[in-house]
């Protein structure tokens, strides 16, 4: 493959935005070289600067779930536009997506809207303290709910990939209130639950978590945490930005059966336009202004390209009776294939999968929280990085992020994607 435009665009961005990115998890620190521009996409298929056509399972971090520019999406937005862009006024579209949303997810009578995941993930969180009363918050070792301060506290995704867990510019007062503990551990949250009785607001949890790659809740986990936040009068937050309308059209508490009490979106409820919401019953929402006294705004927020383009998305999945069920077997065919493609060559690895989120850790033990996740041989992952990169195949550049199957993918694509990873398995 060849990169010279990329590099060359590269070398320009890097003049006039940090490190040439707009988030650092794109600049390849993980896995070296440097980072593909691209100028447009279709479908499962990203076509780069250099002419190159990538098979992606990236899809821009989750939103594409079913494809790039998909076609209700790309409609929905031209024709709003049209229309103006921007009014910091109500507009029927948002209460339409709002509707739409409330009528798939359990457990949720009303929605907010914001302009991303960690938007939805502070603002729940402000939520559950002034709801709760109290100030402490309890979140998990590598999963990452977005950049805000209080969880830039041993975060997942970029943070870790820059082995920066705690990000410098976090006061120490902000640190005191997040507490820390072990995903799959109950005794562990249990614990802090003892050590600072009647002072935590909330459990924020990836309850499927991607940002260590994926990692599912063990059985009784999430079931834990719910009695834990029940008997302790906490709020529990289902941090769901990666997986809600993914899994399934109830998300998490839909796939496990297990209710939260706040509930954060963000990628596929805006179809690929900046959106982020966060969503409980009527008794908690109703403390949120201008109803109540906890604070959140946003200019942009509800705003109607982005709403239309996430309204005419969860449109297509409502609609689609088959959709979840398939994304789901195509990425266990994925796995079996690429499980044989490396046992094939005795390359030690694990793989984790639930729905269309899947990753490949070249660990010998169970990957199943930050510590297991850390202990994957990354310079293996580098290798297998690039080998795909070089073949036309597009995964995430670092070994703490989760694929994102979309249902444009097809069987050959797969097979393409199966054949790549044997023929790099013996470099491994
Ligand atoms: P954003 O603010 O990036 O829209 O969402 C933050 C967020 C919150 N919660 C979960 C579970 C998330 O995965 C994310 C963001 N995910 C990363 C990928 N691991 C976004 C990619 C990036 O940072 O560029």
């Amino acid at each position: 493959m060849k990169y010279q435009r990329s590099s060359q665009l590269f070398k320009a961005a890097s003049d006039v935005i940090p490190g040439g990115v707009n988030s650092p998890v794109r600049a390849f620190k993980a896995v070296g070289g440097t980072p593909i521009f691209v100028n447009k996409a279709k479908g499962a298929y990203l076509y780069d600067a250099d002419g190159n056509r990538l098979i992606d399972y990236i899809n821009s971090w989750g939103p594409m779930v079913l494809g790039h520019a998909f076609p209700p999406v790309i409609d929905a937005v031209v024709s709003k536009a049209k229309l103006g862009t921007s009014f910091g006024m109500p507009t029927e579209i948002e209460t339409k997506i709002a509707e739409l949303a409330v009528s798939m997810v359990p457990n949720i009578d009303q929605i907010r809207f914001v302009n991303s995941g960690t938007e939805a993930c502070m603002s729940a969180v402000r939520l559950a303290r002034g709801f709760s009363g109290k100030e402490k918050i309890i979140k998990f070792a590598g999963c990452y709910h977005g950049h805000s301060d209080s969880f830039l506290i041993q975060a997942g995704s970029g943070a870790v990939t820059f082995g920066s867990p705690n990000s410098p510019g976090v006061t120490e007062g902000t640190a005191k209130d997040t507490l820390l503990a072990t995903y799959n551990n109950l005794e562990a949250v249990a614990a802090i639950f003892e050590a600072n009785p009647s002072e935590i607001a909330c459990i924020i949890v990836e309850p499927v978590a991607g940002n260590m790659g994926c990692i599912t809740p063990d059985v009784g986990f999430l079931e834990g945490l719910r009695a834990l936040c029940d008997s302790h009068g906490a709020v529990l937050i289902f941090d769901e930005v990666m997986t809600g309308f993914r899994l399934a059209r109830g998300g998490v508490q839909e796939l496990y059966g297990v209710n939260a009490d706040i509930v954060c979106f963000g990628k596929v409820i805006g179809g690929g336009l900046p959106v982020g919401a966060f969503a409980a019953r009527h008794e908690i929402m109703s403390h949120l202004a201008p109803l109540g006294p906890v604070y959140q705004a946003g200019t942009l927020s509800g705003n109607p390209l982005a709403m239309a383009a996430g309204y005419a998305m969860l449109q297509a999945l409502e609609s689609d009776s088959e959709v979840f069920e398939r994304l789901a077997q195509k990425t266990e065919y994925l796995h079996k294939g690429i499980a044989e493609a490396l046992t094939l060559h005795k390359v030690i690895h694990t793989i984790n999968r639930v729905g269309s989120m899947i990753s490949v850790h070249f660990s010998p033990t169970p990957v199943v929280d930050f510590e297991t996740a850390a202990e994957g041989n990354n310079e293996r992952f580098k290798t297998f990085f690039h080998g795909l990169l070089n073949a036309g195949i597009y995964i995430a550049p670092s070994a703490f992020e989760t694929w994102f199957i979309t249902d444009a993918l097809t069987y050959e694509d797969l097979d393409e994607t199966i054949a790549a990873v044997a023929k790099i398995a013996p470099n491994l």
